[in-house]
């Protein structure tokens, strides 16, 4: 008999009695985000048909260009959200500041939502793959609406984060701290169907993901690791090969499939890093470690970073543990240092 595919749906209630959100809250906060991906799967499959390219003629809070459909995954996923009524509110990197949901069912939610509606929006208007990144907290504050402090919380107090990667499929990944698991989407039914159960992250690789085009601005220590991966070819049965997307979702799915390191250092243009800590580092941590990978900003590791800002970047190193083993020898020139004289 042919095996029957297991919905998300499916999947979230079956798990739903053996981990830690017995009581279904969390189930349908995951099936309301599985529910808006659909919707901006439609608009992305076909963004080139309805006009939704191009500029939306405004910048969002990072001051870059922002595109129609940045606005409508944003104002998707709030509307899918606020009537969830498991949510207690939102932040966006599309929005200064957080959302607080009012009305009683919201102001008893336990949840709190970031996201990154859109990554990797500049790909937009050339076709190639864009993502949404979600985090999941549980609020600090008890009732009433949201505060600030239930969104400035490190990356370990997640219950869970995902991403939904808009590609060739799309395809939603995610993890509660059991494992990490991914669907992918059958247009013909409108379900996200289980296409890759737990997911593992190869523990080496020959994939290195950077932007090259900054390496002038690098430490010595990420200079070091990307001449290591130039020069080992030789060495090597199967040389490195730099793959770079520029949409940190796709970059990273590649890598959580086919092993691989993804880099995105400090540099002149970004002081303290270009991702965003809370909606982009934090979740893509979460489902990295839960691969088996790591996740770190080349000292601490990410998911243990203090937040002090919704907005606040970091830098960041992720991916198979033995490519992030020889990155952090090679990181070690950046922090040595000098012996003060006695
Ligand atoms: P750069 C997309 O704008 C993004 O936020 C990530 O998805 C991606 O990894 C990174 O920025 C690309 O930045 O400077 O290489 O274009």
């Amino acid at each position: 008999m042919q095996n029957r595919v297991l919905t998300l749906d499916e999947f979230i209630f079956q798990k739903q009695s053996v981990v830690n959100y017995a009581s279904g809250e969390l189930s349908g906060l995951l099936r309301d985000i599985g529910l808006a991906s659909k919707i901006i799967h439609r608009d992305v499959n076909k963004a080139g048909l309805i006009d939704v390219l191009g500029d939306a003629g405004k910048e969002n809070v990072q001051g870059e260009g922002v595109k129609k459909l940045d606005v409508i995954a944003n104002d998707t996923f709030i509307s899918s959200l606020r009537v969830s009524g498991q949510c207690a509110g939102v932040a966006s990197e599309e929005l200064e500041n957080f959302i607080a949901f009012t009305g009683s069912r919201s102001e008893r939610a336990k949840y709190v939502v970031l996201l990154d509606p859109l990554d990797g929006s500049s790909n937009i208007d050339v076709n190639v793959s864009v993502g949404t990144i979600f985090s999941i907290l549980r609020r600090k504050t008890s009732d009433g609406p949201c505060q600030l402090e239930d969104f400035l919380q490190k990356g370990v107090e997640q219950v869970a984060s995902g991403y939904v990667i808009y590609g060739s499929s799309t395809m939603l990944v995610y993890t509660t701290g059991h494992g990490v698991n991914g669907f992918t989407l059958d247009p013909s039914i409108g379900e996200f169907c289980l296409s890759h159960p737990d997911i593992l992250l190869p523990s080496d690789g020959s994939i290195y993901s950077i932007n090259h085009g900054h390496r002038w601005n690098f430490s010595n220590g990420v200079k070091k690791y990307i001449d290591h991966c130039i020069n080992s070819a030789g060495d090597r049965d199967k040389p490195y090969s730099l793959r770079y997307i520029g949409s940190m979702v796709a970059d990273i799915h590649r890598n959580l499939i086919k092993g691989g390191i993804f880099m995105y250092p400090l540099s002149k243009s970004y002081p303290n890093g270009k991702l965003r800590l809370l909606y982009e580092c934090n979740p893509m941590a979460f489902i990295v470690e839960q691969a088996g990978g790591r996740a770190n900003d080349g000292q601490t590791r990410i998911m243990e970073i203090d937040p002090y800002e919704l907005h606040q970047r970091s830098q960041i190193f992720m991916g198979s543990p033995k490519m992030m083993d020889k990155l952090e020898q090679c990181l070690k020139v950046d922090y040595v240092t000098e012996e003060v004289e006695g």
